[in-house]
């Protein structure tokens, strides 16, 4: 595997999720593989979990790891190609993609939507010039569409708590006071589809997906029915999709927050986010510390997840 930005690199789905329970039973089994490479992380937005589990999985494979916050400490980047660099922007993305390319073997890269504009972001701009101009194979930290090695740290989660061979598994819409990516969302629904699961997406009117995402799901507006008899309940806060509001808060309305009364119309559920989570906006505190919580196990399995894909990378340096 050269590139890891969406679900289809990983190839053969069961296969990985084999060489993930594999890596999780010994995650230090493959100290040597990653022996004098150099892993280099940039982020453009903030992060706690996918820098401490990307880092943490990379040093159990042996690898080097640095890491950049573009927007602290580095050169200020250009974008855009024939602008008069004449402003507060000292350095442009096509030099210092290339250079960081010359430091390292491997590159993470997070860079959420800018909701400047729909097509860069639907067209993955940012990850896309990495892919093309650093000369080292590329994975995604949080693109613009897609969170890929979290929807696979969700899929092992899910994998280990399943009481069912197909269980019902429900992505709900709550809110949250500012706009948020669809990459998330996007991309656990991109994965949940990748399997035999009863999948199910609920949100209010406005919230629609882009159809690619959504794919074969049963979109159902009322949140209530859609949370009946579901083993899963999955959380998070999206933007509006659809023009004219894509990147818009169209509703902040709090009848959406899952809380223990909506919760005990499930088959028992469990509770997960990918975190961080705005408690009380998006789950009251009762749900998210009840027993049937398991945000914490789930973004363990970050470390899993990424040491999977790191491992299909180094191998096919
Ligand atoms: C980000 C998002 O919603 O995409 C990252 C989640 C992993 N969340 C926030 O910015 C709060
Ligand atoms: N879930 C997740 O990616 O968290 P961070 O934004 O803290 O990395």
């Amino acid at each position: 595997m050269r590139n890891f930005t969406n679900v289809h690199d990983l190839g053969n789905l069961q296969q990985a999720l084999k060489e993930a329970f594999e890596i999780k039973k010994d995650r230090f089994r493959f100290t040597e593989l990653g022996k004098n490479k150099t892993l280099l992380m940039i982020f453009f937005n903030s992060s706690l979990r996918t820098r401490l589990s990307t880092q943490k999985a990379a040093m159990n494979l042996g690898m080097n790891t640095m890491v950049l916050d573009v927007n602290q400490g580095a050169w200020r980047l250009e974008t855009e190609r024939g602008v008069v660099m004449d402003g507060d922007k000292p350095e442009h993305l096509l030099e210092a993609i290339p250079v960081m390319g010359c430091y390292c073997d491997v590159i993470g890269v997070r860079s959420f939507a800018r909701f400047e504009s729909k097509e860069d972001d639907y067209s993955e701009k940012m990850l896309s010039e990495f892919i093309k101009y650093s000369g080292r194979p590329v994975f995604s930290m949080e693109g613009a569409t897609r969170h890929p090695l979290q929807s696979f740290a969700d899929l092992i989660t899910i994998e280990e708590y399943k009481k069912t061979a197909r269980p019902k598994v429900v992505l709900t819409w709550a809110p949250h006071p500012k706009a948020l990516p669809q990459a998330v969302p996007n991309s656990f629904a991109e994965w949940m589809n990748a399997t035999d699961y009863e999948f199910v997406i609920t949100h209010p009117e406005g919230y629609e997906l882009a159809p690619e995402f959504v794919g074969n799901a049963r979109v159902e507006y009322d949140q209530r029915k859609a949370f009946e008899g579901a083993d899963f309940i999955y959380a998070k806060n999206w933007a509006a999709y659809a023009d004219p509001h894509y990147g818009k808060v169209l509703i902040r309305d709090m009848s959406w927050t899952v809380d223990s009364e909506k919760m005990a119309l499930t088959n028992d559920a469990y509770f997960m986010h990918c975190l961080p989570v705005r408690r009380n906006m998006i789950v009251t505190d009762d749900v998210i510390e009840s027993p049937q919580s398991i945000v914490i196990p789930e973004a363990a399995n970050r470390e899993i997840s990424a040491q999977t894909v790191l491992k299909k990378m180094l191998k096919s340096l």
